[in-house]
């Protein structure tokens, strides 16, 4: 058994999922590497000694330089806003570090190139965390793409509404600013659907889009990890908000398919409604996260007086199967994806392979991203792809 050491940098929401997944996998699955939660870092050595206090890391700093220098590091887990990603990935392969990233990549194509270059150049693993096509119904639904039980798809529907900042008294996180957000509900949550879109059905080659903002000011909240939405009854004194709060989106694919994105964290009742819906052919798919453990599939093929969705719900003889709970219904959650997650990262170092989805896929994404928020300012269908990458 290899034993790998991690230095985290960010010590907030994703801070705690890595955290349980990095010691959960070995429980579930053997990929032959034991990691040992070795350093975190954040902004000040109180907040680190109580990250790592609390999700078990032997030592702590307030400097993540600290863990990009410190030689016994082998493998770096960012999981700090946007903004930082960049600089922080960088370091990390220049050092020789593999590398995990949270999404998204980083707040641009021009950051995310820059990022993915530094990757191919060190020769490090890199892998971005778009996590849910890990859930085992996603990757169902891409083997009964695979295998043509759809055949040809023809559209795709993709949906991401949360609810956390409708009211317009949800604080102002570093989620509401350009600066270090990078958009809105687009990079935060639109792009795990583009992810979704380009593993199942193809690159994103053209886009329509329209974005808004419906809440201009909010009240500044203090810290620096966002408290996703709940509301601190001292913050009286309001910021600007200047990214996009709500975007929709008509995609042409590169396989000739075609469809639409939404995405909103305004949407009130919808809390984690990430869906898409995929027409093909001879047949047709259905998700929603917030059943995540259930995939609808209808096919042409069935009598007419038999046809309609019916429900798989994932279990031992599906994706992941031979890991996670032996009993279809038990039910998966947040953790357990991400944990799955952490699995292939850890058995794409042992094995030697391409981490999927890496930094290539990362970027893809930002350029999608980059071409809606100028199909939105511009009025006009958009191309994708920057002609310097293939
Ligand atoms: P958060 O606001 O809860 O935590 C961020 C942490 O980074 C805080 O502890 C903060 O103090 C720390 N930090 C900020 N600047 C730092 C610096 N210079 N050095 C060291 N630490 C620093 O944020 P959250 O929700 O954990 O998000 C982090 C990343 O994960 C973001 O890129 C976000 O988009 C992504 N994310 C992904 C999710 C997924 O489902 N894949 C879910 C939630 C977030
Ligand atoms: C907030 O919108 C958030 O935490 C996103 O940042 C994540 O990527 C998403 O998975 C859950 O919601």
């Amino acid at each position: 058994m290899r034993k790998l050491k991690v230095g985290m940098i960010g010590g907030g929401f994703m801070a705690k999922a890595h955290s349980l997944a990095m010691t959960a996998a070995p429980m579930f699955f053997d990929d032959g590497i034991i990691l040992e939660k070795y350093k975190i870092a954040d902004v000040s050595l109180e907040s680190a000694k109580a990250a790592a206090h609390k999700l078990g890391f032997t030592s702590y700093t307030d400097s993540w330089q600290e863990i990009i220098d410190d030689k016994e590091i082998d493998i770096v887990d960012i999981v700090t806003p946007n903004h930082l990603h960049e600089e922080m990935a960088v370091a990390a392969a220049e050092a020789g570090k593999h590398i995990i990233c949270e999404k998204p990549l980083g707040r641009n194509s021009e950051e995310t190139r820059r990022m993915l270059e530094a990757v191919e150049r060190a020769g490090v693993k890199h892998q971005v965390a778009f996590n849910y096509r890990k859930t085992p119904a996603v990757e169902l639904a891409k083997k009964y793409i695979e295998d043509g039980e759809i055949g040809r798809i023809l559209s795709f529907r993709g949906t991401y509404l949360q609810d956390w900042s409708a009211n317009p008294d949800s604080p102002l996180s570093w989620r509401f600013q350009e600066s270090s957000a990078g958009s809105g509900a687009l990079g935060d949550i639109g792009t795990h659907v583009i992810d979704l879109a380009h593993y199942l059905v193809s690159d994103i080659e053209q886009v329509m889009a329209m974005t808004k903002t419906w809440v201009k000011e909010r009240p500044i909240q203090g810290g620096v990890a966002d408290s996703l939405g709940k509301i601190k009854t001292d913050s009286c004194k309001k910021g600007l908000v200047d990214v996009d709060d709500q975007l929709i989106t008509l995609l042409r694919f590169e396989n000739g398919a075609v469809g639409s994105l939404e995405a909103t964290r305004n949407a009130w009742g919808r809390h984690n409604y990430l869906t898409f819906e995929i027409h093909g052919e001879k047949g047709s798919l259905y998700f929603n996260y917030e059943r995540r453990d259930e995939l609808q599939v209808c096919f042409s093929e069935d009598p007419d007086d038999r046809r309609g969705y019916k429900t798989i719900y994932t279990g031992a003889a599906h994706p992941y199967g031979d890991g996670l709970w032996p009993i279809p219904g038990l039910g998966i959650g947040y953790s357990e994806v991400k944990m799955v997650e952490m699995h292939d990262f850890l058995k794409a170092l042992q094995q030697d392979t391409t981490c999927q989805p890496s930094f290539l896929e990362g970027h893809r994404i930002s350029e999608v991203c980059d071409a809606i928020l100028r199909s939105a300012a511009n009025n006009q269908w958009e191309i994708t792809k920057s002609l310097s990458i293939k």
